[in-house]
């Protein structure tokens, strides 16, 4: 199975209520691209990556772009397997996982396509059909904050991820004991998701005022040397999310248990081949852990899907999506949704979802 045509699209996905706050970013729209992969047999797969914004991760949208154009053309005529596919990849151009995930996700649903089988199948199997997720409630008013987690708890979700910092940290300790006063006796588990803002000085002092509360940190800090210097102090479990750029620093934050965790993007790791091979060491070194990405439609909320279906169920932390914050599908048929806290994973061949790619215009790049 060979590529024979390579084609690019962008395509902005709206916030419905915005804007969606994190402390890296405040996003009203995100710029998503989109990859078509043709086979030489006439056989198509879709892959896509979204940095939400130029400023959560080392990615931005103009960025994803340049690096697949930059590769499309020594990509035509190479195999579609993923060993093969990221060898030459990685011969085309160094780093850029994010962009090389949008083609590594597209040659799975191709592959997937062709032989009818499901993308979830290709990454080893097992797959449940209600794939646990959580809800991701950004930075705001303690008391809103509170007022949506009760919601969403009721709903059905079963953990729920609160974004703080970037403003004084006792606000952020009064969000999370309003949270917990509402959620506490649910059974729901909680992540308190510092997206890098705060110091070494701010986790000590959450994690020391907190103590009834089990919660994990989420990437608190910003550098691993951070996560080193709290792991002994504090009294919670700290997952890594931004810091854990590719499998070479999953595999030594999960071997020398520098974290409890990890909040994993498909797209930052470079695709779903690298992600089975985090999600196998995380299961062997018994860690939990998210199957996301940062943001997205279909395409990558199906990839995020089929591989946190696999995960070992007591690992599992879910697989977040932005379908809640966004109107609309690329597949109106099969787009991904979720119901009662839990994403319905697509039955068809691949990635069991088939853009309609009359909504993205006319490709920005075309091989
Ligand atoms: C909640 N997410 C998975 C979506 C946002 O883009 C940020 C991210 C995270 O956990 O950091
Ligand atoms: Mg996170």
């Amino acid at each position: 199975m060979k590529i024979r045509e390579i084609h690019v699209y962008a395509h902005d996905l709206l916030v419905k209520k915005g804007p969606y706050v994190i402390s890296s970013s405040t996003v009203w729209a995100l710029d998503t691209t989109l990859v078509r992969i043709v086979a030489e047999d006439g056989t198509e797969g879709w892959g896509e990556t979204c940095p939400v914004g130029p400023t959560y991760a080392e990615a931005h949208a103009a960025g994803a772009r340049a690096a697949l154009i930059q590769m499309a053309p020594g990509l035509i005529g190479a195999d579609l397997w993923p060993v093969a596919l990221h060898r030459r990849m990685d011969g085309l151009l160094n780093g850029h996982n994010y962009a090389k995930a949008a083609i590594d996700i597209a040659a799975h649903d191709l592959i997937g396509k062709r032989l009818g089988v499901r993308v979830c199948d290709l990454m080893g199997g097992g797959a449940v059909q209600d794939v646990p997720t959580y809800y991701s409630m950004g930075v705001g008013d303690p008391d809103e904050v509170a007022r949506i987690a009760g919601e969403r708890v009721a709903e059905g979700y079963t953990r729920l991820q609160v974004k703080l910092g970037n403003r004084p940290v006792e606000t952020d300790i009064e969000a999370l004991r309003k949270v917990w006063e509402v959620i506490r006796g649910t059974g729901a588990r909680l992540a308190a998701d510092g997206n890098r803002a705060w110091n070494t000085r701010d986790v000590i002092r959450i994690s020391r005022e907190c103590p009834e509360i089990p919660f994990v940190f989420e990437q608190p800090c910003n550098s691993i040397e951070e996560l080193a210097t709290v792991r002994p102090l504090v009294r919670h479990g700290i997952y890594m999310d931004e810091n854990g750029v590719s499998l070479d620093t999953a595999i030594t934050a999960a071997g020398t248990r520098l974290v409890d965790g990890f909040g994993m993007k498909v797209t930052r790791i470079g695709g779903l081949h690298p992600m089975r091979a985090f999600r196998d060491i995380c299961a062997a070194r018994n860690l939990p852990h998210t199957s996301d990405d940062a943001w997205g439609g279909d395409v990558i909320a199906a990839a995020c899907a089929h591989l946190g279906a696999t995960v070992r169920p007591n690992l599992n932390e879910g697989a977040w999506i932005a379908a809640p914050y966004i109107d609309g599908h690329y597949d109106r048929a099969n787009g991904i949704v979720i119901r009662g806290g839990t994403i319905r994973l697509p039955d068809g061949p691949g990635l069991g979802v088939v853009p309609d790619k009359d909504m993205f215009g006319d490709p920005v790049a075309s091989f």
